[in-house]
């Protein structure tokens, strides 16, 4: 898109050299600023089996809340619904396997009691056994909207406290 030929570049800065062809650099150069920041963004998770169940991102109001206004909105949940995905993600393949569930199971028996085969009994769309990240979040979704009884796309803590309408079923 922005290739432009070194043939007519390398002279051209040649030429500029001793004026300084700095903001010529800038101009074609590569541009590394934008990629060297997504690391810094935030760190790894750790492994579901490295963490007592009670760091289930998904299982404290106060940790989702992560703006601290007193109520999760479905961006701070699906944060925390990923970050679970990563922890039991420990072959960081993209999809949870049925080792992997069992792995997480004392973490999901926080959500509502799920268990893996639970789990996969109402998550597993196209039916093969496993997890994308794709089938958890659109699962999480549908447990935000359930959770989130007067649909005003927040979990207050009065919802949160709740008792949950058991999950829907399987399609
Ligand atoms: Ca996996
Ligand atoms: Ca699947
Ligand atoms: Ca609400």
């Amino acid at each position: 898109m922005l290739r432009k030929s070194p043939l007519l570049l390398a002279p051209l800065c040649a030429a500029v050299l001793l004026a300084g062809c700095d903001g010529k650099g800038k101009e074609t150069g590569p541009d590394v600023s934008p990629t060297a920041s997504i690391p810094a963004v935030a760190p790894p998770e750790p492994p579901v089996t490295a963490v007592p169940p009670s760091r289930n991102p998904l299982a404290s109001f106060d940790r989702l809340d992560a703006a601290h206004d007193g109520s999760i909105s479905s961006a701070e949940y699906a944060q925390g619904a990923q970050s679970l995905f990563e922890m039991m993600d420990m072959e960081h393949d993209g999809n949870l396997n049925a080792a992997e569930l069992q792995a997480g199971a004392a973490m999901l028996a926080e959500l509502d009691g799920l268990t893996p085969q639970s789990l996969l009994a109402v998550a597993d769309t196209d039916n093969d056994g496993k997890l994308t990240l794709s089938e958890w979040m659109a699962f999480n979704n549908t447990r935000f909207t359930m959770i989130d009884s007067n649909g005003d796309g927040l979990i207050d803590r009065g919802e949160w406290a709740a008792p949950h309408t058991p999950l829907p079923e399987a399609r």
